[in-house]
């Protein structure tokens, strides 16, 4: 492992155009349930079942009960090692572009202001009628009144599976997936679109695909380089070799 560690620090010490992506499991050592662990069933539902436009049109209740469930859950955690070293990451390697998956918020909380948070972020809602995008830290009903135009409901200001993507956000990830020369992905089963196609780009234009995961099953391609282990172990372990290359 200490080799493969050192290995991945030289990629992206030289890499000229290099992006990292997270995942749910980057804060699983936080304590927050991921996605498709065996932890992550919120009354055995999965969440391809409540985050999505139908499910909040059918029960916005049981959908605004998930959320604030998250929202507590995630209230009661904090950032750990890993994300604190990708914020170390990003002052190391200025080009580097940071996206993320996960909607806690975790990775601005470590100090890593400048990362595209592709799939919104559950601390924020917004309202249905007029549009407007509220922070928003206390429990959300489908009664709550919108701050601004005073309508009727609010919704989580996170994108759902059928929705497309922030435009202004893609637009930076597909740019740099056009020249990037490696990608670091830390902690995502690799399953949700089109986040799960970017190390797949960044391979096809014979970039490096990096990838840290406590799963041993998770199929890495046979030009990868493959950290099986946590996030919060590794990749402080990979800003370490980089200072010290740097
Ligand atoms: C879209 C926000 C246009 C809400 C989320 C192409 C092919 C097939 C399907 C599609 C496609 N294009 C679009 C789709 C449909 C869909 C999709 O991908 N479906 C999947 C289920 C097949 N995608 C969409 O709808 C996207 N929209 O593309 O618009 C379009 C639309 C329709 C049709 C065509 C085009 C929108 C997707 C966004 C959905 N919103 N979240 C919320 O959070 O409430 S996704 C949700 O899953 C989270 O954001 C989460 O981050 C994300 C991905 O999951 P992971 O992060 O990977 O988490 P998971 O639990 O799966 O894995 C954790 C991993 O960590 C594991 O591998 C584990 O081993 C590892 N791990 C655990 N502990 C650790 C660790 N690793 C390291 N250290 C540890 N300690």
């Amino acid at each position: 492992m200490k080799d493969l560690i050192a290995t991945a620090a030289r990629i992206l010490h030289h890499a000229r155009h290099p992006i990292f992506l997270s995942g749910a499991g980057i804060s699983a050592e936080s304590g927050i349930p991921t996605f498709r662990g065996s932890e992550g069933l919120w009354k055995n539902y999965r969440a391809e079942e409540l985050a999505t436009p139908e499910a909040f049109a059918r029960d916005p209740h049981l959908v605004w009960q998930w959320y604030n469930w998250r929202k507590e859950r995630i209230a009661q955690c904090k950032p750990n090692p890993a994300h604190y070293a990708a914020a170390e990451l990003k002052k190391l390697l200025p080009e580097l572009l940071c996206v993320t998956q996960n909607v806690d918020g975790f990775h601005a909380l470590a100090g890593l202001s400048e990362v595209l948070e592709m799939h919104g972020n559950i601390y924020r809602t917004r309202c249905l009628s007029c549009k407007t995008v509220t922070e928003n830290r206390t429990e959300i009903t489908p009664t709550t009144p919108c701050p601004a135009c005073g309508k009727v409901p609010l919704r989580p200001d996170v994108v759902w599976f059928g929705e497309i993507l922030p435009r202004q956000v893609m637009d930076v990830i597909y740019a740099r997936l056009q020249i990037a020369d490696a990608i670091l992905v830390v902690g995502t089963s690799g399953t949700v679109y089109p986040a799960a196609g970017f190390a797949v780009e960044v391979r096809r234009r014979r970039g490096t695909v990096i990838e840290i995961n406590t799963d041993a099953a998770h199929r890495p391609y046979a030009d990868d380089i493959y950290l099986h282990g946590k996030a919060g172990e590794i990749l402080p372990a990979i800003v370490d070799e980089l200072r010290r290359l740097s």
